[in-house]
């Protein structure tokens, strides 16, 4: 007796590779709809904090690709969440959070998610969830307010959301902020 979610997500996998292109290095790993395959799932795959530099977890409503480029990701914008590298707990504990608040659809305006990354870099990790429309501010907050209460985030981590585009073309380290919470 499998429980079924109310969308079908898939898990994808980039793994950092200097003689590829941004996109190849991109790979889909599997796709579930159950609450049981989920958890058979993450029971099997490293935690975020045992991938390697360079790797990014990406979890999305299946059919969205987890680009800038796709349809549902044009207009959206991203919360994101940086979490320092002695902080391997907060980590894994925010990004099954965040796992959690998409599949059991935790948002007012879960039609508004996309999806979630995980990024593993060598300053600061990075957790995001990516949104529809950067313009729905209601919609967009009330994803972020609710993200924080689930993560149970300490006051000391700020979330700040960015559209797309701004992050397309930032310069340097410096990327526009649209709203913050
Ligand atoms: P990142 O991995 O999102 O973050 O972007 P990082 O800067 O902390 O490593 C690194 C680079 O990957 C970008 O500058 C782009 O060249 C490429 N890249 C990342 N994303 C999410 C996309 C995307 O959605 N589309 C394209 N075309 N390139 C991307």
């Amino acid at each position: 007796p499998h429980h079924p979610l109310n969308n079908c997500w898939t898990l994808w996998y980039l793994e950092n590779d200097r003689t590829k292109s941004w996109e190849d290095m991109l790979h889909k790993v599997t796709s579930f709809d159950t609450v049981e395959n989920f958890w058979s799932l993450v029971t099997h795959i490293k935690t975020p904090s045992e991938l390697k530099l360079g790797s990014d977890y990406c979890l999305f409503k299946k059919g969205i690709r987890p680009m800038w480029e796709d349809e549902a990701n044009v207009r959206g914008g991203r919360w994101v969440i940086s979490v320092t590298k002695n902080a391997k707990n907060d980590l894994d504990n925010f990004w099954m959070d965040t796992m959690l608040c998409l599949i059991g659809e935790a948002c007012d305006n879960s039609d508004e998610l996309c999806g979630a990354v995980v990024n593993i870099r060598s300053k600061t990790n990075k957790i995001s969830i990516w949104t529809a429309d950067g313009e729905k501010e209601p919609a967009v907050l009330e994803i972020g307010s609710k993200l924080r209460e689930s993560l149970h985030m300490d006051k000391a981590y700020v979330l700040q959301y960015q559209l797309h585009k701004d992050i397309k073309v930032k310069q340097g380290t410096t990327i526009k902020t649209t709203y913050n919470l």
